[in-house]
């Protein structure tokens, strides 16, 4: 696991201050005798009947599947505090306790749909580039990215797992509410989602990760090799995407959380242009 950088950096929400943490007491075998981290959860997952309980002293299945809840983490098992039973970041301090804005005590799961094809010119001809001149040309790969509309940022269309649903079934629903809109040519979205390719399965550095709640996703590619069933796709913004468009890859993008580590890792599937 690399450090978490992004859910320590102060503002959550706005007026919500993390703790401050040097970079030399993120872990939490080194010792901090002054770390006060900042309580807090939002009113709106206090009051949500689809959140966990305010006490997670009445959660009886940390580390395990709980009826449709998978409450296990990628990282292995968690340490959860034998009097309060809240479970702890397995990357570390975050400077803030509770839950934040997340719905879980623990990991919360999200899935992220990385759709490619290879970028063309207008003759339909794959674009190759080199990054200087002792590179060989490399075909250059695009992706559908969102602009998210919490952080203004450009991010993978990705979203929660919902209770007893599989990573497969996120990943479309969520490429389908965030980048389609839901108006879509079903047929055509069946055949690019038929064949899902996944590339990574990790803890994420999101901000909105505390010292008891954290984001984990599973990273799923779906590739159109000739362009022509994407071609039929009409991208669509809609839920929490502000704007949605086909985007080049290469390492100058700047994503939201960890989404950059996981375009790194499409471009080593398919050795192109980064
Ligand atoms: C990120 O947050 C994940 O990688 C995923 O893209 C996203 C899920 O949260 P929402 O889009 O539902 O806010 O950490
Ligand atoms: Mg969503
Ligand atoms: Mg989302």
């Amino acid at each position: 696991l690399k450090p978490h950088k992004i859910c320590r950096s102060l503002a959550y929400d706005n007026d919500h201050q993390r703790f401050p943490i040097p970079d030399n007491r993120v872990l939490w075998n080194t010792i901090f005798p002054d770390y006060t981290p900042y309580e807090y959860t939002t009113e709106k997952i206090q009051r949500n009947p689809r959140a966990d309980p305010a006490d997670p002293l009445k959660i009886e299945k940390f580390n395990q599947l709980d009826k449709k809840i998978d409450r296990r983490s990628f990282t292995g098992q968690y340490y959860v505090d034998p009097k309060t039973n809240r479970p702890r970041n397995p990357n570390g301090r975050t400077g803030m306790t509770g839950r934040g804005r997340l719905y879980y005590w623990g990991p919360n799961h999200a899935g992220d749909p990385v759709v490619t094809r290879w970028l063309r010119d207008e003759n339909g001809s794959i674009v190759y580039r080199r990054n200087n001149a002792r590179d060989s040309l490399k075909p250059v790969l695009e992706f559908v990215a969102i602009l998210r509309q919490d952080r203004k940022q450009w991010a993978l269309p990705g979203g929660m797992v919902d209770p007893g649903e599989h990573i497969s079934e996120t990943v479309k629903r969520e490429f389908q509410e965030e980048a389609l809109r839901d108006g879509v040519d079903k047929t055509c979205i069946d055949q690019l989602f038929s064949n899902g390719v996944k590339l990574f399965e990790s803890y994420v550095d999101d901000p909105r990760n505390t010292d008891n709640a954290w984001i984990e996703t599973v990273a799923v590619n779906f590739h159109d090799e000739t362009g022509q069933l994407t071609k039929q796709l009409h991208l669509n913004a809609g839920d929490d995407a502000e704007k949605v468009v086909w985007r080049s890859i290469d390492r100058n993008l700047e994503l939201y959380a960890c989404h950059k580590d996981i375009l790194e890792i499409v471009v080593d599937r398919f050795n192109a242009y980064w």
